[in-house]
Formats: structure tokens, C-alpha cells, sequence
């Protein structure tokens, strides 16, 4: 069975959260001895310093008068086929079905013609599959990456399942949930930080999403705007996006600017959960919740939907509390719920940890390697 590999990792380098896993899984498994190498348009946000073990290869696409639409899928296939043939990988590991799943069948294709075989692991994020499933011009290529890859993971039960039904899929997907680096987070409560968002000793509620209209943001300050003058207390926003000008003008009109604060995007988003109560995560579809499970590490009860993955992550009633999708009403009342009640709160706070134990990354780990080791062994 092989010991140390050689993986190749291609993932978005963003703050989305499979960057976060990809970037995260790639550092654990360098520190475990293999020897990772990162295929990515920029360094990714979460791989830090130098570190041993530890390559990036930069895919840059040039600037041809040529092209309306910049080819980035070919040149990521083309720079998969010269890392993988001169640095000797023994996998690649795509996260994400399109370009990286797709580029990856083809770059395997490619080095076929030469007699290299080049096993590919696709893992399966979200709206990968929950979005762009819905497209009908996306289907035949995600279906066929999907179906030609080596191995296939998804992060829940749910996008498994939500893959097996918007897809023509024939092969078997297996369940991989995300993981949490306790020993990287820092979970460090930060009474000083506090004070300065919550002078007078405010509750402090955060969300931290990429301000997709998946996550409903506008939600998040409907709920707030039904509990801030019973519970005194302000709200965090952490990030950026497309809905996030909606949300401040909806501040606005309700006159909270003085209760919540957008913070923008910052380098490390989880800082904010040092001062958080509760985190708040209305989304239309998650199809695991990794924001929701840092929050948990950080001890931070969720309040959230009960769509897609979330109930495999957040235990309604312990971890935190969950409500049907745009039923700002009920989360509204599980956040006066929790705040309200000081022991209730600190008990959730207790097994919000216990749970995201469960997720830890030594734990997840093995599975992926387990994962890897089989394909070589089959291919
Ligand atoms: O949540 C996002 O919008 C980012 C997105 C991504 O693709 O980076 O996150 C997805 O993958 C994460 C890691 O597996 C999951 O924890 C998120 O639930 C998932 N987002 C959605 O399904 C909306």
C-alpha cells in the first residue's frame, strides 16, 4: 500500500468554503508527509507561509485578442498534464465538478495518449451540483466528469443525493463531510474585541457568507430587525458579495445602521466568531454548512435552515436551532430563545463543541487517504 504520495489539489483559492476544505486538506495531509501540490489560478487564501511539503503552481491565462472568452479550462487541463508528468504525481484531487472535475478528465485523457495513467478524485461541493444541476447546459459535462473520474465524494448525504437526482449519474458517490482544523482554529474568546463591537454588553449575532442569494442575507437582518429591541444586542456581518448592497440599504431603511456593522472582507473571516453568540445562516440551499461548523468549534450555537446538509451538522435543539427556509418569524424566535436565557445558551454552547469534534479533521483525514490508497489500488 503507498505510503507517502504525491497529490495534485485543484480547488477555487477563494474564501468559499471548498476552497477552505481543499486548502485545509492539502496543508493536513503535507503535514501527514505527502507531498502536495496546489494547481490554482492564485495562491489560496488559506495556505498561509511556506510551508514544508507544500508546492503551487499558478495557472495564468494570457490575454489572446482571439478569444471573446478567456479558455481557462484548457490551460488548467494543460498545466494538470505537466505537473502531474514532471512532478511525478500520483493523483490529482479536483474540488468542485466545473472547469476543475472536467479539466481533469481531460487532462487524463491527454496523458492516456502517453501511457501515464492519472487517477482523479472529484469531490462534490454545492452548488456545483445544486445550481448549476438546475442549467441544462452544464449537465452533460458535469454528468460525464462525474461519471469518469476514479472516485467521487460528496460532503453529505444530501448533495449525494441531490447528484444521483439532477444527474445521469452511474457510479457510486461516497460521503466525505467537511472537516474543522481544531488546532488551527483559533477558538480563543476575545472579551476586548467584544467591547468594541458591543460596548454595553450587547448580544453579538454574526453571519459570514460570501453574500450569495443563496444565503439570504437579507433574512439576516429581518431576524434581527424582530430581536434587537427585546434582546440589546448588534449584528456582524464578514464579507462580501452580491446582495450585500441590498442588505445595507435594508439596514437603512429600518434604521439599524447603529446596530449592524458590515465588516467587508477580511483575512481571516473566523476571527469574528471570538465575539460571537450566535451565528445566523438563513441559506435557500447549503449543501453542508462549513461556516455553521466553524462556528460550532468556536462554540457559537447555529441558528439556521434546515435545508440540504445542515441537520447533518447542526442538531435542532442542542447545537443550535433550525427553521424552513425565508421563516424569519421562527428563527427570530429561537434566536430571543437562546439569547434570553444565559444557562440554555452556555449548554448549547457546550455541545456545539462536542459536535464539531466530531467533524475534526484527524477524524476526516484518514477517510480521504483510505479514499486514495483504494483508487491506486484498483487503477
Ligand atoms: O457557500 C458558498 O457559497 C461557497 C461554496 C463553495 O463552493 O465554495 O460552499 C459550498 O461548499 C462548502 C464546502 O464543501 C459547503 O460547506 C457549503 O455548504 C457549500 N455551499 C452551498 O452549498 C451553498
Amino acid at each position: 500500500m503507498a505510503q507517502n504520495l504525491k497529490i495534485g489539489i485543484v480547488g477555487y483559492p477563494t474564501y468559499g468554503g471548498s476552497g477552505v476544505v481543499a486548502t485545509e486538506l492539502g496543508k493536513a495531509l503535507a503535514d501527514k508527509g505527502h507531498e502536495i501540490h496546489f494547481i490554482t489560478y492564485s495562491q489560496p487564501v488559506r495556505l498561509g507561509a511556506m510551508r514544508k511539503n507544500v508546492r503551487y503552481h499558478e495557472v495564468n491565462v494570457s490575454d489572446y485578442p482571439l478569444f471573446l472568452y478567456p479558455p481557462y479550462e484548457l490551460v488548467l487541463a494543460s498545466k494538470m498534464v505537466d505537473v502531474v508528468k514532471y512532478e511525478k504525481l500520483d493523483l490529482l484531487h479536483v474540488h468542485y465538478a466545473i472547469p476543475h472535475a472536467s479539466a481533469a478528465i481531460t487532462a487524463k485523457q491527454v496523458l492516456a495518449e502517453e501511457g501515464i495513467n492519472l487517477p482523479v478524485i472529484t469531490t462534490l461541493h454545492g452548488t456545483d451540483i445544486t445550481l448549476l444541476g438546475k442549467d441544462a447546459s452544464f449537465e452533460p459535462v458535469i454528468s460525464f466528469a462525474i461519471n469518469k473520474s476514479d472516485a467521487v465524494t460528496a460532503v453529505s448525504q444530501s448533495l449525494r443525493l441531490d447528484t444521483y437526482k439532477l444527474f445521469g449519474i452511474n457510479r457510486e458517490i461516497e460521503v466525505i463531510p467537511n472537516f474543522v482544523n481544531l488546532e488551527n482554529l483559533d477558538r480563543s474568546n476575545s472579551e476586548e474585541l467584544k467591547k468594541e463591537y458591543a460596548p454595553n454588553g450587547e448580544k453579538i449575532l454574526v453571519h459570514i457568507s460570501n453574500f450569495r442569494p443563496v444565503k439570504r442575507v437579507l433574512d439576516v437582518v429581518e431576524i434581527f430587525s424582530r430581536i434587537y429591541l427585546d434582546v440589546p444586542s448588534k449584528l456582524i456581518f464578514v464579507g462580501d458579495g452580491p446582495e450585500r448592497s441590498k442588505a445595507e440599504q435594508l439596514c437603512r431603511e429600518k434604521n439599524l445602521c447603529e446596530e449592524v456593522i458590515f465588516l467587508g472582507s477580511v483575512k481571516n473571516p473566523t476571527d469574528a466568531l471570538k465575539v460571537a453568540d450566535l451565528f445566523v445562516l438563513p441559506s435557500e440551499s447549503e449543501s453542508f454548512g462549513l461556516a455553521a461548523l466553524e462556528a460550532m468549534a468556536c462554540g457559537v450555537p447555529v441558528i439556521s435552515t434546515n435545508t440540504g446538509g445542515l441537520p447533518e451538522v447542526n442538531r435542532h435543539g442542542v447545537t443550535g436551532m433550525m427553521s424552513n427556509v425565508g421563516d424569519v418569524e421562527d428563527m427570530a424566535k429561537n434566536v430571543k430563545y437562546l439569547l434570553s436565557d444565559p444557562a440554555r445558551l452556555a449548554k448549547f454552547r457546550v455541545k456545539a463543541v462536542e459536535r464539531a469534534a466530531e467533524f475534526s479533521i484527524d477524524k476526516i483525514l484518514p477517510q480521504y487517504e483510505a479514499l486514495y490508497n483504494s483508487v491506486l489500488e484498483t487503477v
